[in-house]
């Protein structure tokens, strides 16, 4: 870590360099400390540009240091020498200025950035508020409105943005570091702007705090951050600087160590360390330039326009030349949306959209190398696409399957080179999802394996990798969940009741909602194959509902009445009745919130440890990755086995103990007795 100084002229240029992303490490906050002494020291100096080496500005306070006691100098002591020093500090932003980074900027008299520049205070991101006068300082300068939405959203905006909010002084054309020394030769003879702390905040309109204070918990739901935030922001226009920021400070640190704060730290590192799995570290990937999709079906599309975002010509293969429209007004729908909803202009999506070739000739694929097949979710019928792709592709291409439930193993059998196919396993809708699980089979090489991950890198993925069993890893949790559901409606619960609870959990909807959401169908479909396989599926009530065509949404009906063209759930009698039916001889409870949550959370971690032992997934922090991105689990409780841990594993096996106990749960596998007894999850991690 480095903090230089170097000398144009009459301007200093002060130079960060502290890799991979200039984070505010203590070293690094004592060198900006005296730099700032030895250039007010320094008569010769007029003015001062603040610039970074690497690819970013500052991106914030070191994260890494937020577990242990915070040291001195401490960040707002060193924004307030920046801010009190006699020359002018220019900061020159290139990257992301982000958090405690945008805080020093805050504390330089002026701001410039390239136009590819971002800024922002992604805090609450990371469960926490700024803690150097991020909401003291941003009112006064920006106003509280433009500041309540960067601090409570923690969504950077572009310089460009910064530029007309007053965050930024001017934007950077080329060359920073010229451009900003050819600004601060600009400034330096004029008398220093006045401090931002000591600048007014501009007032707002009566009710502004009520209206902010309701769209902010909204949208926050459970996290207690944005609210937080809110409230210092508040504070600050409303209060004087010192006291503000005293205020700020004491939030900052009270939600530092916080149960919200250590669970989105743990997300921040393992979305970070999944893209590079450490079995994988050396290992060169092979180039992917071209990519084709067999299927234009709702998968298939979306993996096109996936495929396509992420700037690879794309060739859609279908049946015949009626499927391939078909599958192409599939993919146009989804650019169509994106307009509609402001997301990508017109000549974007057509841009996109000239990239993807439709065809039903296999021929067109002899030179692509990667080909993802998402047909119908049937192994002879996904057999034979890959007996074609087997004789028309390059021996070194890439061939992957879509499968959510079929074993690629016997999907690949009998395709030639099997070391270079996988299980690519996309989550709906393909193009938005941003989890993949990555499959693969016994024969697949490991440069192959980190082809998928260099996939999953380019198109903007967060990739974990799953054995092969039953629903990877997670449909096999999923399947536990709905088992788990069933059993409480048999135990004197109501599908509401079980909605509601998860609700409050911090799902974005309960199993019965997403069910009549997807289609009870799908799932039904699923049981089939499960049984045909010897197993024996728990959904007495699913199959009684799917007999009488309750499918949901689509069917007007599903474990909820529905109203045309309304998609409100509606308690059913029908429902009531059979699950009454099914229930009857059944040992009835009263069931509150907490109780179905832990009925209905715990047997997951269970499954999921289950998952772990079998070493279908690698790591804990995997599975939580998986739940968080593909099955809405909250990203503030951690993942479900962050939060199994964080509240304790002991309490975790006594609860399932006695839902066992009451028959309402499987007990506790071994391995879960084992991460109990030595306090987590790591001792299953080999
Ligand atoms: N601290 C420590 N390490 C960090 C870091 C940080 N703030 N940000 C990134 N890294 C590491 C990351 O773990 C990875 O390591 C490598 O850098 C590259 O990251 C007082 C208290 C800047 C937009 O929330 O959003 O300031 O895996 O893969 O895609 O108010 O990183 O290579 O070993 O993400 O190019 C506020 C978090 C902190 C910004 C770059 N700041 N970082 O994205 O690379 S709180 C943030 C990001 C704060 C003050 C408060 C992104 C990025 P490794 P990467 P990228």
């Amino acid at each position: 870590m480095t903090v230089t100084i170097a000398r144009e002229g009459s301007i200093a240029v002060v130079t960060v360099d502290n890799p991979p992303v200039n984070a505010l490490s203590q070293a690094l906050r004592q060198g900006l400390l005296e730099a700032v002494t030895e250039l007010d020291a320094d008569a010769t100096v007029k003015a001062v540009v603040l610039i970074c080496a690497g690819r970013t500005f500052i991106a914030g306070a070191d994260v890494n240091e937020f577990g242990k006691p915070p040291q001195p100098p401490h960040l707002p002591d060193v924004v307030a020498h920046i801010e009190a020093a006699k020359k002018p500090w220019v900061a020159a932003i290139h990257g992301s200025a982000l958090g405690g980074g945008l805080e020093v900027a805050l504390g330089c008299a002026y701001r410039v950035a390239l136009a590819s520049a971002s800024l922002g205070l992604p805090e609450v991101k990371l469960g926490i508020i700024p803690g150097a006068g991020g909401t003291v300082r941003l009112p006064r300068l920006i106003g509280p409105a433009a500041a309540v939405d960067l601090v409570t959203s923690g969504s950077p905006v572009s310089a460009k943005k910064a530029e007309g909010l007053g965050l930024v002084d001017a934007l950077v054309d080329g060359d920073l570091r010229a451009g900003a020394i050819g600004f601060a030769n600009g400034i330096a003879e004029k008398p220093l702007p006045q401090p931002i702390s000591r600048r007014a905040v501009p007032a707002v309109e009566a009710g502004f705090w009520e209206n902010a204070e309701k769209a902010v918990a909204a949208k926050a739901k459970r996290e207690v951050a944005p609210l937080r935030a809110l409230a210092s922001v508040r504070r600050a226009s409303e209060t004087d600087f010192s006291d503000a920021m005293a205020f700020e400070r004491e939030t900052f640190l009270a939600l530092r160590g916080s149960v919200q704060a250590a669970a989105l730290r743990h997300v921040f590192f393992a979305e970070r360390a999944a893209p590079r799995p450490p079995e994988l570290a050396g290992i060169a990937p092979r180039d992917i330039r071209s990519a084709a999709v067999i299927g234009g079906g709702t998968m298939g599309a979306g993996i096109a326009a996936a495929l396509r975002d992420a700037g690879l010509p794309v060739v859609l293969i279908e049946r015949d030349a009626a499927a391939v429209e078909r599958g192409l007004a599939n993919v146009r729908a989804i650019y169509d949306g994106s307009v509609k909803r402001g997301r990508m202009t017109q000549a974007l999506a057509d841009e996109r959209m000239a990239g993807v070739t439709g065809g039903d000739d296999y021929a067109l694929l002899a030179d692509t190398d990667l080909v993802i097949e998402a047909v119908f979710e049937d192994l002879a019928v996904k057999r034979a696409v890959f007996e074609k792709l087997s004789s028309v592709c390059r021996p070194d291409a890439v061939l992957a399957t879509n499968t959510s439930y079929l074993d690629p193993n016997a999907i690949s059998d009998g395709v030639s080179h099997p070391e270079r196919f996988l299980g690519l396993h996309f989550f709906s809708p393909a193009h938005i999802m941003k989890l993949l699980e990555i499959v693969p089979t016994g024969a697949t090489s490991p440069e192959v394996l980190a082809t998928g991950f260099a996939l999953a890198r380019l198109l903007a993925k967060i990739p974990v990798r799953a054995g092969i069993c039953d629903g990877f890893i997670g449909n096999r949790i999923l399947k536990v969940t709905r088992a788990q559901a069933e059993r409480l409606l048999l135990s004197g619960a109501t599908p509401s009741a079980v909605d509601a609870a998860l609700r409050a959990f911090g799902l974005p909807m309960g199993p019965f909602e997403a069910q009549d959401l997807g289609g009870l169908d799908i799932a039904a479909f699923q049981r089939k194959a499960a049984r045909e396989r010897g197993d024996i599926p728990f959904a007495p009530v699913a199959e009684r509902l799917c007999s009488i065509q309750r499918f949901g949404q689509k069917s007007g009906g599903g474990w909820y009445d529905y109203q045309p063209g309304d998609r409100v759930p509606k308690p059913s009698e029908t429902v009531a009745a059979i699950i009454a039916e099914e229930a009857a001889g059944k040992r009835q409870r009263v069931w509150n919130e907490a109780d179905i949550a832990d009925a209905i959370v715990l047997p997951m971690v269970n499954e999921a440890t289950r998952i772990l032992e079998e070493r279908v997934a690698l790591r804990s922090a995997d599975i939580d990755l998986v739940k968080i991105h593909g099955y809405g689990f909250p990203r503030w409780r951690g993942g479900p086995m962050h939060y199994a841990e964080a509240r304790g594993l002991g309490d975790v096996v006594a609860v399932l103990d006695r839902l066992a106990a009451d028959g309402l749960a499987d007990p506790p596998c071994d391995g879960l007795r084992r991460a109990a007894e030595v306090g987590g999850f790591s001792a299953l991690e080999r």
